[in-house]
């Protein structure tokens, strides 16, 4: 990305984290830019006074012989995010309407099992009490290619047409839901124009109330598993026929998904048994089940980080209005009046609540660690202290054992000043072993990423070290063999594509939309957009190498986040653009993924096998990205 002081008035520095001998070169910005009167600081949260809240299992609705069945709702509703004391904030969350108490952002975690079909009936009901609809808690850029619901059938999903710079839009809120990493049939992957409406009784007359593709993939799912969709609902069907591993579900609407998971839309799921898992107790465990018992321990948990800023109404703060590019906008320039470029929050939930503490014993936990955050880059580490000089030294090492999709063949162990680096929408599975840590004593998860700030977003959480109520019988991390992982095998078809900027046409430095394109054999771009013709298709089972070219300079630019639908796919290495010396996948990216770096002015080749037909879609997984622009089709033919 080319932004420059000049134009964005942003501060700027050009932060080099050094890891495992890959250079992720990215900009540090200002955070809680465009920062309101009523805008909470969050240097006053205090912090680690609120327990860590352990996810939940997610009840089910019904349970045979052969499916798991779910129902879940996106609901609005109040939680208390900032520590007691603060206002409680809106979020827009999951839970099961089978239970109230499980609405929780993020959502209760789905557990799955291995070859064992889950089937999720996933509701629009962010409707109020009288059943009418909910506007959104953020600002919809109605400017966007976006769901547009209110322009009806015809002109839903797509770049509206104004003639003057609208407000945000006020009106129902699609959603649409991606398990991401997940190989399913496409009526079930969550596409982005597949988004429906709540069922609310004052939708107003003329406005699609559901996606363009909604309607076909209805007829598949009906024809493949005997689904009956109705208004407000679609019903996902996920086989589970991959490994063992940590996906995560989050709302994908077109132009939307930024405010929608920014609200809450978000969950994870994990998937286990079967040959690509390990047998119970080798890890530390247990994970919370479905209808465990109050007060129980736990030794593997979720950690899900987020990183919204509030206002001192306890509200979520989002930039209202285009902080990098000033007006004018419509009709005088294509800047969008609203979206922004990038927004990082200024403070760290995990679970669900700024800063927590966690009580652990002198053992081994495993912690499924997402980071979802829209845009923010997360460089974790386990440290004594908040106020050490940065790279600081880990007080405990981080034993990576999985990435997105499964196990890594191997533990990879991070220690000293090595952090692990996890971009938007990465997994990674990771023992921290606290044996021989004495009562009493502190340790932090830490955030060294390029866009933290010590004191705030630098840091993620608490470790308070107790006593060991019983004994740990499970394998130490050296001595641990990981199921086998075979990586797609060899590609007949290499296949070039590209992230790219596109300036605006009017105003000088300023941004209009990130894209996506392809690269011919000479290495020249070809910008495409969302609503060009399909150009990314790869045959029924092939397998393809994917060149990510990454043309935004590295002078001024940061990373994007390459992320496949449908595949787990096998990083191969990097090269800068030009240069035929390719660096190896980061350590920690030796097991299936289906999200990695893709740095600036490199090249980043994956290698997937494609073996299910469909639409799919790849795109940046920088939220405030894929919004607008930086995403395309893939179909498998
Ligand atoms: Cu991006």
């Amino acid at each position: 990305m080319d932004f420059t002081m000049t134009r964005r008035q942003a501060i700027r520095a050009g932060a080099t984290v050094a890891v495992a001998g890959a250079a992720l070169e990215l900009p540090l910005w200002l955070e809680s830019r465009g920062a309101s009167a009523a805008q909470l600081d969050a240097t006053t949260i205090p912090q680690f006074g609120t327990e860590l809240y352990v996810l939940p299992a997610m009840p089910t609705s019904s349970v045979s012989s052969s499916v798991d069945a779910y129902s879940i709702a996106a609901r609005p509703f109040k939680q208390q995010i900032l520590p007691k004391g603060f206002p409680a904030t809106s979020v827009f969350g999951f839970g099961s309407t089978t239970s109230s108490s499980s609405f929780h952002v993020p959502s209760h975690t789905v557990e799955a099992t291995v070859n064992r079909q889950t089937r999720v009936t996933w509701a629009n009901q962010l409707v109020n009490s009288a059943g009418d609809y909910v506007s959104h808690l953020l600002a919809v850029d109605p400017t966007l290619h976006w769901a547009n619901p209110g322009g009806g059938t015809a002109k839903r999903d797509s770049v509206p047409a104004f003639t003057s710079t609208p407000g945000a839009y006020k009106g129902p809120v699609p959603i649409v839901v991606h398990m991401h990493g997940a190989h399913v049939y496409e009526d079930s992957d969550g596409f982005p124009t597949a988004w429906y409406l709540p069922a609310a009784k004052n939708i107003p007359k003329g406005y699609a109330a559901s996606g363009s593709k909604y309607a076909g993939y209805a007829t598949e799912a009906k024809d493949r598993f005997g689904a009956a969709w109705k208004a407000g609902l679609a019903q996902y069907e996920y086989g589970n026929d991959q490994r063992a591993a940590a996906l995560w579900f989050h709302d994908h609407t077109i132009g939307m998904t930024r405010l929608n998971v920014r609200a809450g839309l978000v969950g994870m799921y994990i998937m286990r048994g079967g040959g690509s898992d390990l047998k119970a107790g080798v890890l530390p465990g247990p994970a919370p089940k479905r209808g465990d018992a109050a007060g129980k321990s736990y030794y593997e948990i979720p950690l899900v980080i987020q990183d919204p800023s509030f206002n001192t109404d306890g509200t979520q703060y989002l930039p209202s209005t285009n902080t990098f590019d000033a007006a004018p906008y419509i009709p005088q320039t294509d800047i969008p009046p609203i979206w922004n470029d990038i927004y990082y929050g200024d403070t760290i939930t995990v679970n669900g609540n700024t800063w927590p503490n966690l009580n652990v014993e002198p053992r081994r936990y495993r912690f499924r660690i997402l980071n979802a955050c829209a845009v923010r880059p997360l460089t974790l580490k386990v440290v004594s202290s908040l106020t050490a000089a940065t790279p600081a030294s880990s007080a405990l090492p981080l034993y990576v054992i999985g990435s997105d999709g499964g196990f890594l063949p191997h533990v990879v162990e991070l220690s000293g000043t090595t952090g692990l680096p996890v971009l938007p929408a990465e997994r990674y599975d990771v023992i921290v072993d606290f044996t021989g840590v004495k009562a009493g004593t502190h340790l932090y998860l830490t955030n060294e990423g390029s866009a933290a700030t010590v004191g705030t977003t630098g840091t993620v959480m608490r470790f308070t070290v107790g006593a060991l109520k019983s004994k740990d019988t499970s394998t130490p991390p050296a001595h641990l063999k990981l199921p086998a992982y075979a990586a797609p095998g060899t590609a007949k078809v290499s296949r070039l594509v590209s992230f790219a900027e596109v300036a605006s046409t009017f105003t000088a430095g300023a941004t209009s939309t990130y894209t996506c394109g392809t690269v011919d054999s000479s290495g020249n771009n070809t910008v495409r957009s969302w609503s060009d013709a399909v150009t990314e298709k790869p045959a029924y089972g092939s397998t393809e190498i994917w060149e990510v070219y990454n043309f935004s300079s590295t002078a001024s630019g940061i990373s994007h986040v390459f992320h496949m639908h449908l595949v787990q796919f096998q990083v191969m290495d990097r090269r800068t653009i030009g240069s035929s010396t390719a660096s190896p996948a980061y350590a920690w990216e030796a097991g299936p993924k289906d999200s990695c770096d893709a740095p600036t002015d490199t090249i980043t080749r994956v290698r997937a096998h494609f073996d299910r037909k469909g639409s799919y879609v790849w795109h940046c997984h920088f939220l405030d990205h894929e919004d607008n622009a930086m995403m395309r089709p893939m179909q498998v033919v």
